[in-house]
């Protein structure tokens, strides 16, 4: 099942200089293809959009201030089932809880601080990539 997904390589990762080392453990997996990437730096109201499910939580905010802190780089990834794919070589939210491996697991530091998103799902991914790339066929 062919799937586009999108990924956010989170200010963190940029700023510790991780971006190649994150990029080369997506592009490692055979069959899965970048077919967009961006440096930007996130407005409030993108970020509002992209992480409104969690509006009104505890670590809205500061999670709204970490993401506009720095520039992110935003990747399209395609391929065959990408969106767990890249879920599972991220691991979980929280960094402590991720296996060594995994990205956050190896260089994760506070679970806000977690290098990586990546979409959820499929309706995630349809509704993060009209926000992000809001041209793509
Ligand atoms: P993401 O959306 O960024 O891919 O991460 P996720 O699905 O693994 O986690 P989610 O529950 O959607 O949370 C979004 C981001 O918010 C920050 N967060 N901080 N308790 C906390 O301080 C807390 N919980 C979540 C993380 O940056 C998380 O990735
Ligand atoms: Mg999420």
């Amino acid at each position: 099942m062919t799937q586009r997904t999108l990924v956010l390589l989170k200010p963190d990762a940029v700023r510790r200089s991780l971006v190649g080392e994150i990029i080369s453990r997506i592009e490692r997996k055979a069959g899965w293809q970048i077919t967009a990437l961006e440096l930007r730096s996130l407005g409030q109201e993108t970020l509002e959009q992209h992480y409104g499910e969690h509006k009104g939580k505890p670590f809205y905010e500061p999670l709204v201030e970490f993401m506009s802190s720095g520039p992110v780089v935003a990747l399209v990834v395609e391929g065959e089932r990408v969106i767990e794919g890249v879920r599972a070589l991220a691991g979980p939210t929280d960094p402590i809880a991720a296996a060594p491996g995994s990205i956050r697991g190896d260089f994760g530091t506070i679970v806000r601080e977690n290098l990586i998103h990546a979409s959820d799902s499929e309706e995630s991914a349809e509704r993060e990539l009209k926000i992000f790339f809001p041209g793509l066929a």
